[in-house]
C-alpha cells in the first residue's frame, strides 16, 4: 500500500519518517518496520543514531520514496511504500493547473495521505503564513472529490510541538476548519489530527500515524489479496489434472521429472505446479488472517489514543 507525505519543505516531513525509524525500526518486540532495501535501511539507520544525538536530518529536495514491511513480533504483515511529495504545487508561490494535475495524480495512487502542519507557523497569530495554508488547503479539497477504490484515511500531523510555549493556540487552524468539517461530513474520506514531537527522546507518533494509515488502508489491500488468492486457486485448478487420462498423464510426466531430477535439470511437472499454486494459497490466506487480527487490534490502539484525547477523528 502506499502512504503519501504531503507538506511544505522543512514542515518535518523528513524528521518524522527518522523518528518513525528510530522507534520501530528491525523491532521484533512488537510492533515493527524493515526496511527492504539495503542501502535506505542504512540511511535510515544513520538518521535514526543522529536523532538520538540530537541531530536532524539533512534537508533534501529529491523526491523519494521508501519501501518498508510492518512487521508484528518480527513476522511480516504488510508491505507499504512512504512517499515524500516534492511536487511544484508545494514549492512555488503561484502553482498552475498542471501542478495541481500531477498532485491529485500522486493522491489518486495513494492508500493513504499524511498532511504535514508546521506548529510553529500555525500558531503564529501574524497570518504571514495563509498563503502557503492556503495552498494546501486548496490542495486537498480538490483531492477530495477523488474516487478512491475504498474509504480514505488522511492524517494531519502537527509537527514541532515542543517548540511551542505552553498554553500555545493554533491560530492557522481556523482557516483548515471548512476542509475538516467537509471530511467530517463525507462517507468517503476521514482525518485523524495528532500533535508531534520528534527530537532524541520522543519519537512515538509516528507510530499513531502509521496505525492510522495501516487501518484505513486495509480494505484495499485485502481486496487485492483476494484477487491474488482468486489466482492462485485458479492455477491450482488449472493444474490439477480432472481426468483419470490426465492423472495418469501427469503421474507419467511424475516419472520422468524424477528421472530428470536425478541429471538434475528442474523440470516442473504439472502437480508440482498445482502443490506450488496451492501452497500460495494456503500462504495468502493465513497472511490475510493475520493481517485482520492486526487490523482490529490497530483499531483497538487508535479508539483507546482517542478516548486519552491524544489523537481527534473527524
Ligand atoms: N524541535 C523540533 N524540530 C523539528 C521537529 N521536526 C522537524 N524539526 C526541525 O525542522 C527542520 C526541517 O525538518 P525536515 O524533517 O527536514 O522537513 P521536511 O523538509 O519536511 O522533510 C529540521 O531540520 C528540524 O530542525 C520537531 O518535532 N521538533
Ligand atoms: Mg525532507
Amino acid at each position: 500500500m502506499n502512504i503519501l507525505m504531503v507538506g511544505h519543505s522543512r514542515s518535518g516531513k523528513t524528521s518524522f519518517m527518522a523518528g518513525m525509524y528510530k522507534n520501530l525500526g528491525d523491532d521484533t518486540s512488537g510492533y515493527g518496520i524493515r526496511a527492504k532495501n539495503a542501502t535506505q535501511k542504512q540511511h535510515l539507520q544513520k538518521m535514526a543514531n543522529q536523532l538520538s544525538h540530537g541531530k536532524y536530518p539533512a534537508g533534501t529536495d529529491v523526491q523519494q520514496m521508501y519501501n518498508f514491511e510492518l512487521t508484528c513480533l518480527g513476522e511480516d504483515i504488510i508491505p507499504f511504500n512512504w512517499m515524500d511529495y516534492r511536487g511544484g504545487i508545494l514549492l512555488s508561490d503561484d502553482p498552475d493547473d498542471e501542478d495541481m494535475g500531477k498532485f491529485l495524480e500522486a493522491i489518486q495512487t495513494a492508500d493513504a495521505l499524511v498532511v504535514f502542519l508546521d506548529g510553529e507557523k500555525l500558531s503564529d497569530k501574524s497570518g504571514r503564513w495563509t498563503m502557503e495554508y492556503d495552498i494546501l488547503l486548496s490542495c486537498i479539497e480538490s483531492s477530495l472529490d477523488i474516487n478512491h477504490q475504498s474509504w480514505f484515511p488522511i492524517c494531519f500531523v502537527i509537527t514541532k510541538c515542543d517548540l511551542l510555549p505552553d498554553g500555545s493556540k493554533f491560530y492557522g487552524l481556523n482557516r483548515f476548519q471548512t476542509l475538516f468539517n467537509q471530511i467530517s461530513n463525507s462517507k468517503k474520506v476521514g482525518a485523524m489530527l495528532v500533535q508531534c514531537i520528534i527530537n532524541s527522546e520522543f519519537y512515538f507518533t509516528p507510530f499513531l500515524a502509521l496505525a492510522y494509515c495501516i487501518y484505513g488502508g486495509t480494505p484495499i489491500y485485502v481486496q487485492k489479496r483476494l484477487k491474488a488468492m482468486e489466482n492462485a486457486a485458479s492455477r491450482a485448478k488449472q493444474h490439477r489434472p480432472e481426468t483419470l487420462i490426465g492423472w495418469l498423464a501427469a503421474g507419467t510426466e511424475q516419472l520422468l521429472s524424477g528421472a530428470a531430477s536425478i541429471i538434475d535439470c528442474g523440470w516442473e511437472t504439472t502437480l508440482d505446479k498445482a502443490e506450488a499454486a496451492n501452497w500460495d494459497y494456503e500462504k495468502e490466506q493465513k497472511q490475510l488472517e493475520k493481517l485482520q487480527i492486526i487490523s482490529e487490534e490497530l483499531k483497538e490502539k487508535l479508539d483507546q489514543w482517542a478516548t486519552d484525547n491524544i489523537v481527534t477523528f473527524f
